[in-house]
C-alpha cells in the first residue's frame, strides 16, 4: 500500500510519540502549569468538560484519559497564560495589528477586557460592559432587523444557542447563518430527503457490532483523534475499513494510541484501512455509482445462479420507495463515464463492493469531502443509495455517519439556531413568551456574505468565529466587511475579523467552556450535542483568564437586555443567574428531545435524542427512505474545467483548528514552517516544467471578470491524483468563489475549485 514515489509523505501513524511531543510543545509554548494541564484528565468525562475541539461522541465509559493530540492543543489554547487586555491594545493600532500574521494574533493570548474600535486614534480602547451593551442596544435598534446578522460558530453551548436564537427572533428576523452553513449543511439538506432525519443514525455502540466500515473524505486522524479509538477497536476484530479520499492520510493509514503503554514501547502500529481509494476530489458520486453498479451486477448474476439475493429485497420492498428508477439511472451510467470521473478503475471499484456485499452491517462515514462540493448534497444521497441497498440504516451495527465540525454545531441547529424558519418551533417560542416570531427565511452564509457585499446587510454580531477568513472571495469580502456600519464579536481571542471591522466596531471577550462560570455564587454548567446526537452536560473547571470576563450566555442577556423592550415572559437576569432554568425553558419548547433535561444532562455516555430513521421510522413525505436519482456524474456541471486547469481542495493540517492556526507545521504531510504550499503529483509538475520547492501562483479559472489569485505557493510534490491538488483552508480562500456553492445547501465548494498555475518570475 505504501508506494515509493510519494514525494514528501511521511510514513508515520496518527497518534505515537508524535503526539506526545505536540502535547507537550504546546502546553509549554502556552505556558500552561502542571495543575491547569492536569485539567485534561477531566476533558469527555461525565463528570467533566465537553472538549472544546470536535464534536465526535463521548463514551460513557471513557478511557482513562479521553483526549487526544487535537483536544490537548485547543485546550491550551484556551487555557493559555498568555493573555492581553486594556495596555496591549493601547500599544498597537489595528493597522500594525494588521501586519500579524494569523497565528500571532490568536498567540498574543486570551482578550480580557470588553474593547470599542476608535477610530481617531486607531485603536481598540477598553470600554465598560455597559456602556457597550447600551450602545450596541441603542445602533441596533435604529436599524431593520432584517438587515442585521446573528452569525455563531458552533461552539456555544445548547444554552447559550437558545437564548441567541430567541434575540434574533425577538428583535425579528431568522437572519441565524452559523459555522454549519459552511459545513454540514449539506448533511442537513440531504439526509432528511432520504431518510427522514437531519443527523446520523449510528451511535458508538454500533461501531463495536458492525462488520465493514466505507469512509469518505473524513480526515479522522487530525479532526477528529479519539474515533481512531473505535477504528482502531474495529480493526482488532478484523472489520474491513474501505477509505475513499484523494489524499493518503497518515490517520486513515495506521494509528499508534499514545494512551497504550505496550503500543508505544513496542511502537506498534495498527493499519486502519484496509483498502484505501485515492479517487479524484469531487469523484465521489462517481465512486458511489460504481460501487451501487457493482452490487447490482452481483444481483444479476445472483439471480441467474439462483443464489440468494445480493441485495436486501425484502428491506427495499418494505422501507423503500425509488428503487425502480435509481437501478435504471445505475444501469444507464457506463463503467467507463464512472472511472473517468471517479479517477478509479472499475476492478477496484468492483473489489470494494465484493468488501461491502459480504459485510452484514456497513457504516458510512463521511466528511467535508462529501459536503463541500456543487454536488456535496448529492453524494451524501448516493451514500445513503449505498446502504440502502442492503438494509444498512436501522440495524445493529449499521447506518449513516456524518462527522460533525465544531463541538456543538449539532446542538445549535438543535435549539434553533437557523436561518430556516420551518426548522424553528415558532409557534412554540410565540405561546411560551408572547411575541410574534418572524416568519420570513433569514440569510445564511453566503446569503449573508452577498448582503455585505451589496449593502444590505448593516450590522454583524459574531457569536464566536474568525468569519472575514472562513468564508469564500477574500479580496471582495475584506473590503465590503470594513464598509459595515456595526460589527460585534463575542470572541476570546484576536483575529483577522477584528481587524477587519465595521466602521462602529466592539469586541466582547468571553469564557470558554473549560473555564468556571459562576453566577449568584454558584458554579454553572453548560450542555453540547455530539455527533451522533447525545447530550452532555460540561462543567468549566480552569480558574478564567480574568475577572472582567462575561459567560455567553450573560453577553447574549446582556445584548437583548439593551436592544429588546422588556418582556414580563422572558427573565434574562434569572436565565444568566441560574443557567438550569434555560434548561427547563429549552425542555419546555422541545419536549420530546430535552424532557428531564437536567437531571439527564449527566447521563454517562449522554442521552440521546430521538432519531426515527434510527428505528426504521422514515420521516419523509412518502413515508419510506428514498433512493435517490443523481442529476450528474461530474463534480461542478457549471465550474467549467478546461484543459491545462487543475482542481484544488482546501484541507485543514494537524496545527490549525479552523481559521486559528496553532502552528506553521503539518507533520503527517511532512511540512514544516509554512502553510503557503500546495500539494501536486509528479504528472501535473513535470507537465508544467516545475520542479519541488518551486513557488508560483494559482488563479481561479473562472470567467465572471474577476481576478482571484494566490501569489508564492510552494510546490511539494505529493501523492495526489493526477489533476487535483491540495492546498490549506483558509490561506487559499481568496480563490474560491462566494457564488461557488452546493447546490440546495450554499456550502461552498471549497473542495473543487478550478485553478490555473503560473509559474513566479
Ligand atoms: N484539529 C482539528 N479538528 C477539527 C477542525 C480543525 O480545523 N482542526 N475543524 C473542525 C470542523 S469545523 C470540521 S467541519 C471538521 C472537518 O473535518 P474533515 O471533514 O476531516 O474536513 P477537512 O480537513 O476539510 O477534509 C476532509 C478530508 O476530505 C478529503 N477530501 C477532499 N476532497 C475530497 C473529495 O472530493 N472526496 C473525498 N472522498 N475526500 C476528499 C481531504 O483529503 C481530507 O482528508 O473537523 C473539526 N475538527
Ligand atoms: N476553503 C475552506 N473554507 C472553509 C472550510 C474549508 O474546509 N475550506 N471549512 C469551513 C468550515 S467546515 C467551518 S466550520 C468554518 C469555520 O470557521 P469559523 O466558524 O469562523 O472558525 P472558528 O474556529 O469558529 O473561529 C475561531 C475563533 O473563534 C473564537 N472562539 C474560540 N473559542 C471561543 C469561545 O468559546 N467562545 C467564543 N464566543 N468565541 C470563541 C476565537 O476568537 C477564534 O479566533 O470555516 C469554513 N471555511
Ligand atoms: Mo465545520
Amino acid at each position: 500500500m505504501e508506494k515509493e514515489d510519494s514525494g514528501h509523505e511521511p510514513k508515520i501513524p496518527a497518534g505515537g510519540w508524535g503526539s506526545l511531543k505536540e502535547v507537550g510543545g504546546i502546553l509549554l509554548e502556552e505556558k500552561v502549569p502542571p495543575q491547569r494541564a492536569a485539567l485534561l484528565l477531566k476533558q469527555n468525562k461525565p463528570d467533566g468538560y465537553a472538549c472544546v475541539s470536535c464534536a465526535w461522541a463521548k463514551p460513557a465509559h471513557p478511557h482513562p484519559a479521553e483526549f487526544c493530540e487535537s483536544g490537548a492543543k485547543a485546550t491550551a489554547w484556551e487555557v493559555t497564560s498568555k493573555h492581553i487586555g486594556k495596555d496591549f491594545f493601547d500599544k498597537h493600532t489595528v493597522r500594525d495589528l494588521e501586519r500579524w500574521h494569523d497565528h500571532d494574533l490568536e498567540a498574543a493570548g486570551r482578550i480580557t477586557v470588553p474593547l470599542r474600535y476608535d477610530a481617531a486614534s486607531d485603536r481598540y480602547l477598553e470600554i465598560g460592559w455597559d456602556q457597550a451593551f447600551s450602545e450596541i442596544g441603542a445602533h441596533l435598534r435604529k436599524l431593520d432587523p432584517k438587515s442585521v446578522v446573528f452569525y455563531s460558530s458552533g461552539r456555544a453551548s445548547l444554552e447559550t444557542s437558545y437564548m441567541y436564537q430567541l434575540l434574533a427572533r425577538m428583535y425579528g428576523n431568522n437572519n441565524l447563518p452559523d459555522s454549519s452553513n459552511m459545513c454540514h449543511e449539506s448533511t442537513s439538506v440531504a439526509l432528511p430527503k432520504s431518510i427522514g432525519v437531519p443527523i446520523g443514525t449510528v451511535v458508538l455502540d454500533d461501531f463495536e457490532k458492525t462488520d465493514c466500515i466505507v469512509f469518505f473524505g473524513q480526515n479522522v486522524g487530525v479532526n477528529s483523534p479519539r474515533m481512531l479509538h473505535q477504528l482502531q477497536e474495529a480493526r482488532k476484530r478484523g472489520v474491513p475499513i474501505i477509505t475513499f479520499n484523494p489524499l493518503r492520510e497518515r490517520g486513515l493509514v495506521s494509528f499508534t494510541n499514545p494512551q497504550s503503554p505496550l503500543e508505544m514501547l513496542s511502537g506498534a502500529e495498527t493499519p486502519i484501512s484496509t483498502r484505501y481509494h485515492q479517487l479524484k476530489a469531487g469523484g465521489d458520486t462517481a465512486a458511489l455509482m460504481g460501487l451501487c453498479k457493482a452490487v447490482l451486477e452481483e444481483e444479476d448474476a445472483a439471480q441467474k445462479r439462483g443464489d440468494p439475493p445480493a441485495v436486501d429485497t425484502a428491506f427495499i420492498a418494505e422501507h423503500t420507495q425509488g428503487f425502480g428508477p435509481f437501478v435504471d439511472k445505475v444501469r444507464a451510467t457506463t463503467w467507463s463515464e464512472i472511472e473517468q470521473e471517479a479517477g478509479l478503475d472499475r476492478a477496484d471499484i468492483r473489489d470494494a463492493a465484493r468488501v461491502y456485499m459480504a459485510s452484514n452491517a456497513v457504516i458510512g462515514v463521511f466528511g467535508m469531502g462529501l459536503t463541500q462540493h456543487r454536488n456535496g448534497v448529492q453524494n451524501i444521497q448516493m451514500l445513503v443509495n449505498l446502504l440502502l441497498l442492503r438494509g444498512n440504516i436501522g440495524k445493529p451495527g449499521a447506518g449513516i455517519c456524518p462527522v460533525r465540525g465544531h463541538s456543538n454545531v449539532q446542538g445549535q441547529r438543535t435549539v434553533g439556531i437557523t436561518e430556516k424558519p420551518e426548522l424553528a418551533p415558532l409557534d412554540k417560542l410565540k405561546e411560551l413568551y408572547g411575541f410574534e416570531p418572524p416568519r420570513e427565511k433569514g440569510l445564511n452564509t453566503v446569503e449573508a456574505c452577498e448582503g455585505i457585499q451589496g449593502g444590505k446587510v448593516k450590522a454583524l454580531v459574531s457569536l464566536g468565529g474568525n468569519l472575514v477568513r472562513a468564508v469564500p472571495d477574500h479580496g471582495a469580502m475584506e473590503a465590503a466587511w470594513r464598509a459595515l456600519p456595526l460589527t460585534v464579536q463575542i470572541s476570546t481571542k484576536l483575529n483577522r475579523s477584528h481587524l477587519v471591522h465595521g466602521q462602529a466596531a466592539y469586541i466582547l471577550p468571553c469564557l470558554g467552556r473549560i473555564e468556571k462560570d459562576v453566577q449568584g455564587g454558584v458554579e454553572q454548567a453548560v450542555s453540547v450535542e455530539d455527533s451522533t446526537g447525545c447530550m452532555h452536560g460540561s462543567k468549566g473547571m480552569a480558574e478564567p483568564a480574568a475577572s472582567t470576563l462575561l459567560s455567553e450566555p450573560a453577553i447574549v442577556a446582556g445584548l437583548a437586555k439593551a436592544l429588546l423592550d422588556p418582556n414580563p415572559k422572558v427573565d434574562w437576569d434569572a436565565w444568566v443567574a441560574d443557567y438550569s432554568k434555560i434548561r427547563d425553558a429549552i425542555a419546555e419548547t422541545y419536549p420530546d428531545i430535552f424532557h428531564d433535561f437536567n437531571a439527564r444532562m449527566w447521563t454517562p455516555g449522554g442521552f440521546r435524542k430521538p432519531v426515527a430513521a434510527a428505528h426504521r421510522e422514515w420521516k419523509t413525505p412518502t413515508g419510506k427512505a428514498n433512493f435517490t436519482v443523481p442529476d450528474s456524474l461530474t463534480v461542478d456541471p457549471d465550474m467549467k474545467e478546461r484543459a491545462g486547469t487543475l482542481r484544488l481542495f482546501t484541507v485543514r493540517s494537524d496545527g490549525q483548528f479552523n481559521t486559528t492556526i496553532y502552528s506553521l507545521d503539518d507533520r503527517f504531510r511532512g511540512v514544516s514552517g509554512d502553510r503557503m504550499v500546495i500539494f501536486m503529483s509528479k504528472a501535473d509538475m513535470d507537465a508544467r516544467g516545475l520542479q519541488d520547492g518551486a513557488r508560483v501562483s494559482a488563479l481561479t479559472a473562472t470567467d465572471d471578470g474577476v481576478e482571484r489569485r494566490v501569489d508564492g505557493l510552494k510546490v511539494m510534490e505529493y501523492p495526489v491524483p493526477p489533476g487535483c491538488i491540495a492546498g490549506y483552508y483558509p490561506e487559499c480562500n481568496p480563490l474560491l468563489p462566494l457564488w461557488h456553492y452546493a447546490k440546495e445547501s450554499y456550502v461552498p465548494a471549497a473542495k473543487s475549485i478550478a485553478v490555473r498555475i503560473e509559474a513566479m518570475q
